[in-house]
């Protein structure tokens, strides 16, 4: 028999990977997708199959995490084995200005599934991951920060992820359910969230290269990351729940850069040098060099004559608007007892996420039928 498992936020970024993985693994994979006003399956159509076809090894439920009659009924339909609770509001700066509905969703809604699965008395059989963050670390406290490190949140978004991790923790203890957290710290992927910093820099990059944006605008370009690949993140999430015993653990690579670096090594990635001046909100970025040979491989020969005009003009600004109002200025996870408990390893490096999400966004860009779509960069948005 294969095994069951349930996502929520099946059609995000990890949602999508993590889907992918399990489904290879042999389980029937099971997703909450939100009523949506067009199509939001993108990131997992290459997945679907028809509810038809025999052996469907996908299957799809209209929920919310704000609608606790609906996830009890589907759980209790679907009987997992396994449940990943990936569905947030997962964008800290929107937190701002949705801190209501966020505590809704990423907060109350993790009690939600918990308390479902305590009423249909599936505490036995099913086990639960919790898709904690390391904004959890916020003000950080220690650095590297790892799973004893106190937690100080700096956002609606991480405020209602710290009731989510501690109503895990509780309903582990007091119900002696099967229920982790894993403390993941950012993770990208050529599937990322447009606006999330890593995946609005590999596009505009991409577009500046060639002549379809003239800069891009960012917010505070010191702020320090510790970035993995998603891929491997969710390798660590199905790991966490195969152990005998629940427990919660950090997962993250050990290397942390500015936002200001991820720029640099954007850029780079396809031959462009460019390089920082001034301070704060008049700090900039300038288009100091072309290496032709490496430009011509990655993005084409039919671009080059117009980029190499934009020598010494200015690619990145900086905009106040994209400041928070508070930030989390370093984050950076030692992830040591997931090394050794789980035997995970990231495989991935940051220059190999770097190469990946740009190689992607290069080949995007140039689909006329994405342009169409997304031809209208709204700054506002992202
Ligand atoms: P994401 O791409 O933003 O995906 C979030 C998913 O949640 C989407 O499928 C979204 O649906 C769904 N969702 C949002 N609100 C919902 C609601 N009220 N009810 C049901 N579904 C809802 O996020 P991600 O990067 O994959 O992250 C997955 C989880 O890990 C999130 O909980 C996030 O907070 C957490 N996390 C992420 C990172 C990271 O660096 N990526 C690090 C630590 C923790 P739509 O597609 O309809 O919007
Ligand atoms: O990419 P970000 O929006 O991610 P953030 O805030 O770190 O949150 C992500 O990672 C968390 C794990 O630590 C997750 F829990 C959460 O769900 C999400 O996936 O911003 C990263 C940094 C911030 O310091 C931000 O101020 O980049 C800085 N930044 C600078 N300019 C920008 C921009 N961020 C965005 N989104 N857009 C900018 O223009």
């Amino acid at each position: 028999m294969s095994k069951v498992a349930l996502i929520t936020g099946i059609t995000g970024q990890d949602g999508a990977y993590l889907a992918e993985y399990l489904i290879e693994k042999g389980y029937v994979v099971h997703g909450i997708k939100r009523r949506a006003s067009l199509f939001n399956t993108e990131r997992i159509d290459h997945l679907y199959q028809d509810p038809q076809v025999e052996n469907c090894n996908l299957i799809l439920h209209y929920g919310d995490l704000t609608d606790s009659l609906n996830l009890t009924r589907i759980i209790g339909e679907v009987q997992p084995d396994e449940i990943y609770n990936l569905a947030a509001m997962s964008y800290v700066k929107v937190s701002f200005d949705t801190p209501e509905y966020t505590a809704n969703a990423d907060g109350l809604g993790v009690l939600r599934v918990l308390e479902a699965v305590r009423l249909l008395n599936l505490i036995p059989k099913t086990r639960i991951y919790q898709a904690s963050t390391s904004e959890l670390y916020g003000l950080v406290q220690e650095v590297p920060q790892k799973e004893t490190t106190p937690f100080y949140p700096r956002s609606p978004y991480a405020v209602a992820k710290l009731y989510g991790y501690w109503i895990t923790v509780n309903y582990r203890e007091a119900y002696k359910m099967h229920a982790s957290n894993g403390i993941l710290f950012n993770h990208e992927s050529p599937l990322r969230g447009e606006m999330f910093v890593t995946r609005k820099v590999t596009r505009a990059v991409s577009r500046i290269a060639m002549g379809m944006q003239k800069e891009v605008y960012m917010g505070n370009l010191s702020s320090k990351r510790d970035w993995g690949h998603a891929k491997d993140y969710v390798r660590a999430m199905y790991l966490v729940l195969q152990q005998d015993q629940p427990d919660d653990y950090v997962i993250a690579t050990g290397v942390t850069t500015t936002i200001r670096d991820f720029i640099k090594m954007a850029f780079a990635e396809i031959g462009l040098e460019v390089i920082f001046k001034g301070e704060d909100v008049n700090e900039v970025a300038v288009l100091n060099f072309i290496d032709e040979n490496v430009f011509i491989e990655k993005v084409g020969e039919p671009y080059l004559e117009k980029i190499k005009k934009r020598i010494g003009e200015i690619v990145v600004g900086v905009d106040p608007q994209y400041f928070r109002p508070t930030e989390v200025d370093l984050l950076i996870g030692d992830a040591s007892k997931a090394r050794t408990q789980l035997n995970w390893e990231p495989e991935y490096s940051l220059d190999d996420l770097v190469k990946d999400m740009m190689e992607s966004d290069v080949k995007l860009m140039k689909k006329e039928s994405y342009l169409k779509k997304r031809i209208l960069f709204k700054k506002w948005w992202i």
